[in-house]
């Protein structure tokens, strides 16, 4: 089945924040962010501002109603800044005007006088002085201190992951639009409308009931409005909650980018111990999170990257240690993969580092050492694994062999242009790590024409999950998909939501479906019972037919739907579903969080122009673990996006601030993503048809985000490309590989005696 959103798409008829039709009256906010990165605010010039033609009123931390505090986790962040500013672009006033020109136009006449403090943009540096947003946590497995007695071999080293823009093309937007006896209704593109409205909620200081959170869709989300959209509703709603005036700000692209979050940097020191076998013996590392201003989901995330520690691979003995640091830069936040492309860039790293040091090829440190069924994580869960079933297939499938002759023959002929070839295998945890979130509702209406509309708490950001809750629907009540309809997603119709994140919204919502439906037909069945004389284990619903010991009878859907309604019987259902079996225990650091692994395996391979340091991305060959997809053209589409937002994360997209903490990459010309000529000239995906997921919805596993670490590959592909030009070349591990550091990785510059040693990128600028 085709996305239900593909027509209007393409024709430009979805309906975003932006396009929905002004109320008569709106206004329109901007915001001012701080000029600076940390300091004291000394004065607030706002008078140029407010007398600026259309300005209706300036909005700052005095005139919130409720509690200025918009943290989530930890209450760290408030909406907008009081005395100290603590991240460039932090909000510290509200412009609403007339008009969005007249707004931003107000915004630019503002002037504050700010104290300098010192910034911090370096986690390492947070860290040593004792800036953390939590205490530290480790998982530990074994016995590491005693393991690395036993080790034949201990590589030591150290990675370094950059940050990354969402660059969702929708920016944030919210509109609030007021409702009688001081309701709101407030329109967002957010991916948790719960916790948009328990924002808005706090900062103006009214029940939760008193506003409604409604999302028609999001132009993508990734994680970027898992948290941070909370802030732009807080912002509309109190104004208009002050004013009684429908306020709308939809963020311009610099604004978004200057003043929002993005992917953790993290910079990480491991160690490594390999038996003569090449059997992992233990794995330590020490992984310093840049989290930013205000703790935001870090600690969340912090999470995920231990769980991920050892990738798709088991290592008996484990010491993994991680420490979310407190910078001076927007709050970081949820991207695709929550910490775990983090923690995998890691373990990949140090088996190559491996590799190099024992002059063996990384695929064969790396299949060595691909967990097993029965496998324990250092968390404690237990593995069922499809990782050597995905590695042996791409092995087979795509000719491994052959593929890496082909390398290699092309590189003894090509003097200046160098093929490289990497694998990556992946395993990603499904659910929610904090247990308590793993819930879901969905709210069924059958009409008593025999069409179905469907509520549920998960919010369509482009990755198909509408499509796949209307395929739940169809197929539970077995009916034609077009009798059914999607409902926005309304914090009215579904109470509670957790956000749509961690790759589980189809899981959660879509198990909620199917326990609507199931109860809405078992209550058919029985009225179909009764109109047949007949039990109800006779009856089957089938194809929108009543059949009666399997035999079609004279009532169909339309009439049974008819008849129940006749019958006085109900036609609608709220459905409560939360995952069985999770659980984790923090105290211990031990338990089985998550419901199932997502595995997979690629083969990655790139052609270098050692010349100019420029590549192509030649193809992406992968075996994925969809279980049994229940959509495969909508599968196919996240896993082909997820591997081109990896491969930009890894290659391209660098993000750079200054050491003053200001965005030097805050436009489209300065932070470049994928683009048509960057992404791979192949992508070959193959399912690998797996059968043990219950707890995937009809056993169609879960596919948002570990799609996005096969473009991990790509950067050590590259950097065997690297090699095989100057196989002395001192690359390290310090993602993005862009071409200029693949250019100075080729012809390693010596290093002059007056600047920082380690100082050859631009790129340095930015301290990760
Ligand atoms: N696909 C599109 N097109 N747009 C998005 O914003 N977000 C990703 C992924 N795929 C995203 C996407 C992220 S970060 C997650 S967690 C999942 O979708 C969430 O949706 P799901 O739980 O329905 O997979
Ligand atoms: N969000 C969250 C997530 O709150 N908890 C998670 O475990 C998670 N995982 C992936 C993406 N978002
Ligand atoms: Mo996705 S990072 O869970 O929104």
């Amino acid at each position: 089945m085709k996305n239900i959103d593909s027509g209007n798409h393409t024709t430009g008829r979805s309906i975003y924040v932006d396009d929905i039709p002004l109320v008569a009256g709106t206004l329109f906010g901007a915001a001012f962010g701080s000029p600076v990165a940390h300091g004291h605010i000394e004065h607030l010039h706002l008078a140029d501002a407010a007398a600026h033609p259309g300005v209706v009123r300036i909005f700052t931390y005095q005139d919130i109603t409720g509690e200025n505090q918009i943290g989530g986790i930890i209450p760290d962040e408030p909406l907008l800044a009081e005395h100290v500013v603590d991240f460039c672009g932090m909000p510290i006033a509200f412009v609403v005007a007339t008009s969005e020109a007249a707004a931003h136009a107000a915004v630019r006449k503002i002037k504050v006088d700010i104290t300098p403090l010192p910034v911090i943009t370096d986690p390492r540096e947070a860290h040593a002085q004792g800036e953390l947003i939590v205490p530290p946590r480790t998982f530990r497995l074994g016995d590491p201190d005693a393991a690395w007695s036993q080790c034949a071999h201990i590589i030591e080293g150290r990675a370094d992951s950059n940050g990354q823009e969402h660059l969702y093309i929708e920016t944030q937007a919210a509109y609030a639009i007021p409702e009688e006896n001081e309701g709101l209704k407030i329109y967002s593109s957010t991916q948790s409308p719960t916790a948009s409205q328990r924002a808005a909620s706090r900062v103006l200081g009214v029940p939760m009931h008193q506003l409604e959170v409604d999302v028609i869709r999001l132009g993508g989300g990734f994680g970027g409005k898992e948290d941070q959209a909370n802030a732009w509703v807080a912002l509309v709603a109190l104004a208009a909650h002050i004013l009684r005036k429908p306020v709308k700000y939809v963020l311009h692209r610099m604004e978004d980018m200057a003043m929002t979050g993005k992917r953790h940097p993290y910079s990480t020191d491991f160690r490594l111990g390999l038996d003569k076998d090449l059997k992992f013996v233990a794995f330590e590392a020490d992984y310093y999170q840049n989290a930013g201003a205000a703790a935001d989901l870090s600690p969340a995330i912090m999470e995920r990257t231990l769980f991920h520690a050892t990738s798709t691979y088991f290592v008996p003995n484990v010491r993994a240690t991680a420490y979310s640091c407190r910078t001076h830069l927007p709050p970081n936040t949820a991207f695709r993969g929550f910490g775990g492309p983090q923690a995998k860039f890691v373990m990949e790293s140090a088996i190559n580092q491996a590799a190099e040091q024992l002059g063996v090829e990384a695929e064969v440190i790396q299949k060595k050492n691909l967990n097993k069924t029965g496998d324990e994580f250092p968390y404690g869960q237990k593995a069922v694994s499809e990782a050597r079933a995905c590695w042996t297939r791409a092995e087979e499938l795509y000719n491994l062999e052959t593929l890496k002759k082909e390398v290699a023959s092309f590189n003894a002929q090509s003097p200046m242009v160098k093929k490289g070839l990497a694998l990556m295998p992946i395993c990603f945890g499904i659910s929610f790590t904090n247990t308590s979130m793993n819930q879901a509702r969905a709210l069924v209406h059958v009409y008593y024409d025999g069409s179905v509309k469907v509520s549920t708490g998960a919010v369509e950001m482009g990755q198909g999950v509408n499509t796949k809750m209307l395929q739940v629907a169809a197929r539970v009540l077995s009916i034609s998909p077009d009798k059914v309809r999607l409902q926005t997603t309304s914090t009215n119709r579904i109470a509670n939501t957790s956000p749509t994140a961690a790759s589980a919204a189809a899981d959660l919502n879509g198990k909620a479906v199917q326990l609507a439906c199931e109860a809405i037909a078992g209550r058919l069945r029985e009225v179909a019972a009764l109109e047949l004389n007949a039990t109800v284990d006779a009856i089957e619903l089938k194809n929108e037919q009543v059949l009666l010991h399997g035999k079609p009878t004279e009532l169909d859907w339309k009439k049974l739907v008819t008849a129940t309604f006749l019958r006085r019987v109900s036609l609608s259902e709220h459905a409560h579903y939360a995952t069985p079996d999770v659980h984790f225990d923090k105290r211990t650091e031990k338990g089985h969080p998550f419901a199932y692994h997502v595995y997979g395996t690629s083969i990655n391979t790139v052609t270098v122009d050692c010349l100019r340091g420029t590549y192509t991305v030649d193809a992406v060959r992968a075996v994925h673990d969809y279980g049994q997809s229940m959509n495969p053209a909508v599968d196919r589409g996240q896993i082909e996006g997820g591997i081109v937002q990896g491969i930009g994360w890894m290659t391209m997209e660098e993000l750079l601030y200054d050491k003053t903490g200001r965005l030097r990459s805050n436009t489209l010309s300065t932070y470049k993503v994928p683009d048509l000529y960057s992404v791979p000239a192949e992508i070959a995906i193959e399912p690998l048809q797996t059968d043990t997921d219950n707890l995937a919805i009809f056993r169609s596993k879960a596919v948002g985000e570990p799609p996005l670490m096969y473009g991990i590959g790509t950067y050590f592909a590259l950097r065997n490309a690297i090699k095989a030009f100057n196989p002395t070349s001192p690359v390290g591990f310090d993602a993005p590989m862009t071409p200029e550091k693949v250019l100075l990785a080729l012809y390693p510059q010596p290093t002059p005696a007056v600047t920082e040693p380690h100082e050859p990128s631009l790129s340095r600028l930015a301290t990760h």
